[in-house]
């Protein structure tokens, strides 16, 4: 196959993974701007490498006829979760979708593989939408803990290096790194809901102290300048204490503020 074809035909993977990603990373924001925990921490995609397709090809006894069909993961999606459990809300989040159409499942967590692996695939049908046309493909999608993916990435490029000569001493130790990121990922489950409730309140602490300066922002510009000057310094004071409830009603006394101007200027503007 010619360098063009290739180009020509790893196209449509590469739309697939790019809206794939913006979609995914979508999820993470609507979660984010619900003020919600999301089950997914990051999301990444690639499409595979053409020696890595021609790799597989030869390891599986794939004619090139045959390619599209039997490498499903041509186009890569992975979806890091921080918790275990997160994986099976993400999983039925990616069921639930219209336009994925799963062709089948691999439970590579409650059944690791030999190596060690741990990880969820899902094996899924994604339209994209070419100036030839509408091309349904195959994507692969990974969903694995922090944990899970920092064992996989440095066992990859193991495998990259010894391909199948591992000395027999490294793989037992990586059995045994596979058995602590379980016990690990296990311990974190078990303080999971104190880890979130820290989480959000990290969030929420952020996500008020942004509407505070939006707010004292907007104020510079109807307010006169010693007034929002006094608010800023009333700020800094209050961020100090570092207490929720009053950075909340600070910011509710704001949005009042900002309000009685607005309603002040629409008076004015209509000269009463
Ligand atoms: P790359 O470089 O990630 O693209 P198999 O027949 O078991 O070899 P198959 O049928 O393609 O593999 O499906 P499977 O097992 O679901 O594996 C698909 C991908 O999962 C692999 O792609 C890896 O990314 C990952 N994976 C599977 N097994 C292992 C493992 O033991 N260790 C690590 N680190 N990753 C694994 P590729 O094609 O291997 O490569």
């Amino acid at each position: 196959m010619e360098i063009q074809l290739w180009r020509e035909l790893l196209a449509p993977y590469q739309l697939a993974v790019d809206e794939l990603v913006v979609k995914f990373n979508h999820i993470k924001q609507e979660y984010y701007d619900g003020r919600m925990y999301s089950p997914i921490e990051e999301v990444s995609g690639r499409v595979k490498r053409v020696s890595s397709i021609l790799e597989k090809m030869q390891r599986k006894g794939v004619a090139f006829e045959e390619l599209e069909e039997k490498i499903e993961d041509i186009a890569g999606i992975r979806l890091i979760c921080q918790f275990v459990e997160d994986i099976d809300t993400v999983v039925e989040i990616i069921r639930n979708r219209q336009d994925l159409e799963v062709k089948l499942e691999k439970d590579y967590i409650s059944q690791s593989k030999p190596s060690g692996y741990r990880s969820y695939h899902i094996i899924a049908y994604y339209t994209v939408h070419t100036i030839n046309g509408p091309k349904k493909l195959e994507v692969e999608i990974q969903i694995r803990t922090l944990a899970m993916n920092f064992w996989s990435t440095i066992e990859h490029s193991l495998q990259y290096k010894y391909k199948e000569h591992m000395p027999e001493e490294l793989r037992l130790r990586l059995l045994r790194a596979a058995d602590a990121v379980d016990a690990l990922d296990n311990e974190m489950a078990s303080v999971r809901d104190e880890i979130m409730d820290a989480q959000n309140s990290n969030r929420q602490k952020a996500n008020i102290i942004s509407d505070i300066l939006s707010n004292i922002e907007n104020l510079y510009y109807v307010a006169n300048e010693r007034e929002v000057e006094k608010i800023q310094n009333e700020f800094f004071k209050i961020y100090q204490k570092d207490d929720m409830e009053i950075l909340m009603r600070f910011n509710k006394q704001l949005d009042i503020m900002a309000e009685t101007y607005r309603a002040q200027s629409v008076l004015n503007r209509k000269g009463m």
